[in-house]
């Protein structure tokens, strides 16, 4: 196959002093960071569908990407072909990973059995690269919101003959994440919300996607897919009122369902702002109940209040989610995956490389100063002494639940009432992030 990058080097580390647009300024892939090389911190993954079918159009106008080996047609032959310089594209990247839906890589057929046998031809194509080139799925999904079919939803749709469609397509697209290695599979509820109350009944639509998510365990357990299960959390848009909308909202469903064994939580960062958090609140809480999984790496834009999906630069945010990272030990089967597309305006094949060299970097960075924040040792010691009062005595008797409300008033009369105590030092906390940065 010919070459679509041949004027592209293999991106290499130059280090920050490079002028090179096409190099890593920070992303050097064996340094050692904690101990570990920044690739396996950091298992960077380029998403298919914004990368190789996203055309650019928004809802004022059409589509401006100038994607050379596309023929723009629906066939096999050209997604074949996508596929392979996908495959060029990530391997001269030099990420470890890749992300797709059913539908990003293989084009749907006029039946379900016609897109599951375009699926599998295009399936056996990505084999092979990634055999060729060592390149590694994080996760496979299904999409279950582009057809019209699910414009009310899939696994909350009215209709039992769309929940039935959804469950065949997410049983073929595990079965091929299974048979590509996927180290994950994503579950985003595309259309499952609602666009009004007065015409949905929430309860039965709760129960229907939790009825959903456990027949997808049940066969992953049937065909022995190893793979974490994730869901993203997105609080509207497409709806107004997404059922997974924060991690909290998740978590709360995944427990009252009994699925928390079974799914962790693929948090993106421009959702966590669509739902009026940072990142950073959307890490913790997913970290705090073990269930921070896997990071779809992007960014909103301050002004628009869409999902934009810009890549992220921002090293406030790589830093928090960084420093979450690290604390919760690593990622297992997750990563940072781009879920994110170059602006309208860059048409051209070579600011794929640019965006996505700029993200690598701005993580790159943002794993260095998460590392140098924890180094350092100020904010951590803060921390711990802002809680001394409950590692010890009185403290640690409530934590151990051995105290009850008639001997906390015992201990309250017993003393002076408690002052203002403890400043809460976010100025000079906010000062020594910066100084690391
Ligand atoms: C949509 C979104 C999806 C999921 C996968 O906002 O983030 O691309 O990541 O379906
Ligand atoms: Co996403």
């Amino acid at each position: 196959m010919s070459s679509y990058f041949s004027n592209i080097p293999k991106i290499s580390y130059e280090g920050p002093k490079s002028k090179n647009p096409l190099a890593f300024k920070h992303y050097n892939p064996d340094e050692l960071v904690e101990g570990k090389s920044m690739a396996r911190h950091l298992r960077f993954s380029v998403v298919y569908w914004h990368t190789f079918r996203g055309a650019g159009s928004d809802p004022f106008g059409a589509g401006t990407m100038l994607r050379p080996w596309d023929d723009g047609s629906a066939s096999v032959e050209n997604a074949q072909k996508r596929a392979r310089v996908a495959f060029e594209f990530i391997e001269k990247l030099g990420a470890p990973f890749y992300a797709f839906h059913d539908r990003d890589v293989a084009p749907e057929g006029a039946t379900l059995a016609e897109s599951n046998r375009n699926l599998d031809a295009v399936v056996k194509v990505l084999k092979e690269e990634q055999q060729r080139t060592g390149i590694k799925l994080l996760w496979g999904t299904a999409c279950l919101f582009a057809n019209p079919r699910f414009l009310h939803g899939a696994a909350t749709s009215p209709n039992t003959d769309v929940f039935a469609y959804a469950a065949a397509q997410v049983k073929k697209a595990m079965e091929v994440t299974h048979e590509l290695g996927g180290e994950g599979y994503t579950f985003w509820g595309g259309r499952e919300g609602y666009s009004t109350l007065w015409n949905t009944d929430i309860k039965r639509e709760l129960d229907h996607l939790a009825r959903f998510l456990h027949l997808a365990v049940d066969y992953k357990k049937q065909i022995g897919f190893k793979g974490q299960f994730y869901i993203e959390p997105k609080p509207k848009e497409p709806t107004k009122h997404q059922y997974d909308s924060d991690s909290a909202a998740c978590l709360n469903f995944l427990r009252e369902y009994g699925l928390l064994d079974h799914l962790k939580l693929n948090l993106e960062s421009n959702h966590a702002t669509l739902a009026g958090h940072t990142m950073h609140h959307e890490c913790e809480v997913a970290a705090a109940a073990n269930a921070l999984g896997s990071v779809d790496a992007n960014a909103g834009d301050d002004l628009i209040g869409w999902d934009t999906d810009q890549f992220p630069t921002n090293l406030y945010l790589t830093t928090s989610v960084m420093l979450t990272v690290l604390k919760m030990g690593g990622f297992t089967t997750g990563g940072l995956n781009f879920d994110a597309k170059v602006r309208r305006e860059s048409f051209e094949p070579v600011d794929l490389f640019y965006a996505h060299i700029g993200g690598m970097d701005a993580f790159a960075r943002g794993l260095k100063a998460a590392a140098a924040i924890r180094a350092d040792g100020r904010l951590g010691d803060i921390v711990k002494s802002r809680y001394a009062s409950w590692d010890s005595g009185l403290g640690k008797s409530i934590e151990d639940g051995k105290e009850t409300l008639a001997s906390l008033e015992k201990h309250a009369l017993s003393q002076p009432d408690p002052i203002q105590h403890g400043s809460g030092r976010q100025e000079l906390i906010e000062n020594i992030i910066n100084e690391l940065i």
